[in-house]
């Protein structure tokens, strides 16, 4: 059997068309140099493969896990369960249901003592999830803090840019 991919970072999403939306959170882990593992993994429609990848996550050297779903979406809430990392959850709108914000309260409202870190509803949420997570890793990596604070340097000198090209 192959050896499974390690990573610090998992990407985990509850089902094949959160992929689009979670591109953004992948794409700017990679810009960070963090290479993730991506997994479709259901809390509802593979329980049993889920719980498994969270019990095993730390074990395997994963540090956080960041989890997007969308309706009543349990994902988050459910890697929490089964392990002891920090889970960063990613509210995604599905195609059917509401704006998002069913997967906002279903990821954000977790019982006190099970934390999940809610980031916002969709292609901003992923992105964030991304930096929150390269956050947590920077604390206790020298070169990822450096990475993180280019970044930070970066995105100002952007927007000071983008005033300073009004003119006014
Ligand atoms: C959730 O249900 C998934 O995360 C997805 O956002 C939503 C709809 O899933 P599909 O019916 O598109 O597979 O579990």
């Amino acid at each position: 059997m192959a050896k499974a991919k390690q990573s610090p970072v998992a990407v985990l999403m509850g089902s094949d068309s959160d992929l689009s939306t979670m591109e953004s959170c992948i794409k700017q882990l990679k810009e960070f140099g963090i290479d993730p593992i991506v997994r479709i993994l259901s809390a509802h429609r593979t329980p049993a493969a889920a719980c498994d990848f969270a019990a095993n996550a730390a074990g395997n050297g994963v540090k956080v896990i960041i989890a997007a779903a969308g309706m009543a979406a349990h994902l988050a809430g459910a890697m929490a369960a089964h392990s002891q990392l920090p889970v960063i959850g990613v509210p995604m709108q599905a195609k059917e249901g509401p704006c998002g914000l069913d997967a906002l309260l279903s990821t954000v409202q977790m019982p006190p003592g099970m934390p999940v870190g809610t980031m916002a509803i969709g292609k901003a949420g992923a992105k964030n999830a991304a930096v929150f997570a390269l956050q947590i890793l920077a604390l206790s990596d020298a070169g990822l803090a450096r990475i993180l604070s280019d970044f930070r340097a970066a995105q100002t000198e952007k927007a000071l840019k983008k005033d300073a090209e009004l003119g006014s």
